[in-house]
């Protein structure tokens, strides 16, 4: 159905909601403007902003809940490295053997996001054709598929990848896959996907706001676009004739991600868990890391910004931080749980968020704001552990899966620096294990087509072999 053209039928839509305004310059605008603009309001749930923007959906009371909250079900590090059996049914060993049948039998996918605009790290391209890697220059996309590759030729399988863009990372993401021959993976395993958008609003009116004067401003409507993106690209159909029944996620900032770990997996398996989430233990009260908690006896991730003080620094008699599960955005998600979510209405909640937005103001000047103006509305993904049946959280220690790019250079953290520097020691790490020797200086990157762990490395290297300069080896 193409979107009318008629001033007065898009005033009918507009006016009930106030919202007229975004027909100020419609009789100035060329056709192909007009058609921009009649297509981006057809497409906007009125109703929906209207309510957010009155805080009707009501937002939770995070500080209130968390202060009724538990730690979540979890194997923990310790327990994994005595190769215990917890409370949640496997040793190590046992959940690694699961692991490894489902992964013969072909029945893991990945999800990779990648439609996030990278505001805090200033790089005018998408975050996934960064240049990361410290001496083969590899991109974060390329990393991420080598590992696919890698697990792929480990199991004898085809691990397909959906990979989602927004319409802001779209067309740089097909066109540097295309130029870089989808770094080696058939194109039939690659299904790229985009996610859809939502308006920003004034804070003080409640308005919808103009990017110029034939569009409004839209960004991408959050991670939690995910669900609905899956279903309306057909990339439900396309798990479905491959036997994809798990899907291993995460964010396409972080190059250590160990993606289709077969223990993590086999814990997912053994729990008959829905949803299983990689944790970190926090080593700050206020680190920047979604929090797991249990409220009211289900799973929950609540933002460090929404997470109150008091409860952020509770600790137990050992003196461990009570809330110690960070999350760094890795999950292993049934395709059941998607399907079932994307089938419900409005199941995932919209997150607001106060944010300067660059507007064009009633007289047609282009403004950019100095502080927030605006309020976005954003759905995330990890509101589906409250849905999840038998969601459960599993520790991994966070040198070994956590090194998210997201600042410019000269922060404290999550630099291109840092990023590097716990690469190379992870690297450092799986040879010396393997009995190789490095120079202090000796810089190694390890392509994951060259051994996607430390376990897959002495079969690739001499023992006692020496290193003493900056390799890549691939
Ligand atoms: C996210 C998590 C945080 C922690 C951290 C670990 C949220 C709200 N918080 O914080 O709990 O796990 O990551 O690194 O997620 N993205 C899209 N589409 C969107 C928005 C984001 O694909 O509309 C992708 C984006 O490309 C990126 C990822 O999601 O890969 C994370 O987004 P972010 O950098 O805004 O999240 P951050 O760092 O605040």
């Amino acid at each position: 159905m193409s979107a009318p053209l008629d001033k007065q039928e898009l005033l009918s839509r507009l006016e009930p909601f106030d919202q007229h305004q975004l027909l100020d310059w419609w009789d100035d605008l060329t056709d192909e403007g007009k058609v921009r603009l009649a297509g981006q309001i057809a497409a906007l749930d009125l109703p929906l902003i209207d309510s957010l923007y009155r805080g009707k959906l009501d937002q939770p009371d995070w500080a209130e809940l968390a202060r009724r909250a538990e730690p979540p079900p979890a194997v923990r590090l310790a327990q994994r490295k005595q190769a215990s059996r917890g409370e949640l049914g496997a040793t190590p060993d046992e959940a690694r053997q699961r692991g490894i049948e489902s992964l013969r039998a072909g029945k893991l996918g990945v999800v990779l996001t990648a439609g996030g605009q990278g505001t805090r790290l200033g790089f005018g391209l998408p975050k996934s054709l960064y240049a990361i890697g410290p001496i083969s220059s590899a991109s974060l996309l390329q990393i991420h598929i080598e590992k696919i590759r890698a697990l792929a030729r480990r199991y004898d399988v085809a691990v397909p990848l959906y990979l989602m863009t927004s319409p802001a990372t779209h067309d740089d993401t097909v066109g540097f896959l295309a130029e870089n021959q989808h770094f080696g993976l058939d194109p039939a395993d690659l299904v790229v996907f985009c996610q859809g958008t939502m308006p920003a609003v004034d804070v003080e009116t409640g308005k919808l706001l103009l990017a110029d004067r034939d569009r409004l401003f839209l960004s991408p409507d959050g991670h939690g676009g995910l669900v609905a993106a899956l279903k309306n690209s057909g990339a439900f159909e396309h798990m479905r004739q491959r036997g994809i029944e798990h899907l291993f996620y995460l964010q396409v900032d972080n190059p250590l991600v160990p993606i289709g770990d077969a223990e993590l997996i086999g814990y997912h398996l053994s729990a008959q868990s829905e949803l299983t989430s990689l944790a970190i233990a926090k080593q700050q009260p206020h680190e920047r890391l979604g929090n797991f908690m249990m409220i009211d006896g289900r799973l929950h991730v609540v933002e460090y910004s929404d997470l109150p003080d008091d409860v952020a620094e509770l600790r137990n008699k050992s003196g461990d931080l009570k809330f110690w599960a960070g999350s760094i955005a890795v999950h292993i998600f049934d395709r059941l749980l998607f399907e079932r979510s994307a089938s419900q209405q409005g199941s995932l909640p919209f997150h607001i968020a106060r944010k300067k937005v660059p507007y064009l103001d009633t007289k047609g000047n282009k403004v950019k704001p100095q502080k927030p103006n605006a309020l976005k509305f954003e759905k995330f993904v990890f509101d589906l552990l409250p849905e999840a049946k038998r969601p459960i959280v599993v520790e991994y220690a966070e040198r070994d899966c956590f090194a998210p790019l997201k600042n410019a250079p000269g922060a404290a953290k999550d630099t291109e620096q840092y990023v590097q520097q716990l690469m190379l020691a992870q690297h450092r790490r799986w040879l010396e294990a393997a009995g190789a020797h490095l120079t202090p200086n000796a810089k190694v990157e390890i392509s994951p087509l060259f051994a996607l762990d430390a376990a897959e490395l002495p079969e690739r290297i001499e023992p006692g072999q020496e290193f003493n300069e900056p390799v890549y080896l691939r």
